[in-house]
């Protein structure tokens, strides 16, 4: 890497997370807090304005991948606010400790909202998933734990299929597993206890974004009067919402659904894909966080005092 570029790393990081190699809400916030520190240690820029800038051209790379899942900012912006010193080294070394206290905050945050989750499931519970959360899987495992025996229905989620990620680590965790398609949802739901999910973004009136078929499912949750349960940290609370933005709706590609001979072969047709969808506040019970568990509409309290009114963009700064 030459002085003023970004690393390899940050650009393949870049990639696997567009590519979806890398994928969920917080294993991409960890990816890209790493791909900075990376770039840090292996700059050779020779002067903090360099390396600075550097950074934050790094930052906006990686910012650019996926637009939906607000952890992707919010651990950017974690990094980049606590980076600075006085020469190469020392703010080298802010990177770095930067990096690794969001890597540990990360850990213990996942492993918390878990506990606060677990306490929300009894003993013989079925729980329905949608998509591979971290989030919900900790719950699970805080749950199993404590020795509660659980069983699960597990949505296979189209068109990525990330129900298998998550029926296959239930299984690890000696959960026995219902595999469904996403449209068998609705028969099984008398069969279920909670229906858990995580979220890629949550605004400040309490709507949960999350995977496509999120918030049909919980719809239908609500007519049978199954609880949905959010698991989710506080890095996916979007500050930005407080000031009127909404959250963007990643649209991946059409060959995610149809491969181009299929399409053809059907005829002249628009095959749309949306990655996440919106679930508004009324359809859901409670958003689990390691600060303890809300009723979504009261999440923007929350919010507040995490973030502030007006979050930065510190790769968008001329400094
Ligand atoms: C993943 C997805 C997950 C959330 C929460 O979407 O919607 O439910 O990211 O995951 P994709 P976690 O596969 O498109 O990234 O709880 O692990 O952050």
């Amino acid at each position: 890497m030459g002085t003023g570029e970004v690393s390899d790393d940050v650009v393949e990081t870049a990639a696997e997370i567009a590519e979806m190699d890398i994928r969920g809400a917080a294993t991409i916030a960890r990816a890209a807090a790493d791909a900075l520190q990376t770039q840090a240690v292996e700059s050779t820029a020779t002067d903090v304005q360099t390396l600075d800038a550097e950074l934050r051209t790094a930052a906006r790379r990686l910012n650019a991948t996926r637009p939906t899942a607000v952890s992707l900012p919010n651990a950017l912006r974690y990094v980049l606010e606590r980076a600075g010193g006085s020469d190469v080294e020392s703010y080298r070394e802010s990177v770095v400790t930067a990096t690794g206290d969001l890597r540990e905050r990360l850990e213990s945050a996942q492993a918390d909202l878990g506990r606060v989750g677990a306490n929300r499931l009894r003993d013989g519970d079925t729980i329905m998933t949608h998509c591979h959360s971290t989030a919900v899987l900790s719950v699970v495992e805080a749950a199993r734990d404590r020795g509660l025996d659980l069983s699960a229905v597990v949505k296979e989620t189209r068109p990525r299929e990330q129900g298998r990620i998550t029926a296959r680590q239930l299984r690890e965790l000696g959960v026995p597993v219902t595999y469904i398609v996403d449209s068998a949802a609705h028969r099984y739901l008398d069969e279920v206890d909670h229906v858990c999910v995580g979220a890629d973004s949550i605004a400040a009136d309490g709507t949960v974004v999350n995977k496509i078929g999120t918030n049909g499912l919980a719809v239908s949750a609500r007519e049978r009067g199954v609880e949905v349960v959010v698991a989710a940290q506080t890095l996916k609370l979007d500050p930005a919402t407080l000031s009127g933005h909404n959250v963007d709706i990643e649209f991946r590609e059409e060959t995610e659904i149809l491969g181009p001979e299929e399409r053809d072969d059907i005829g002249d047709i628009e095959v749309v894909n949306p990655a996440f969808d919106a679930t508004p506040p009324r359809y859901i019970d409670a958003i689990v966080t390691e600060e303890g568990q809300f009723p979504p509409e009261s999440i923007v309290t929350l919010m507040r005092d995490l973030y502030g009114t007006h979050p930065s963009a510190p790769w968008e700064d001329e400094r």
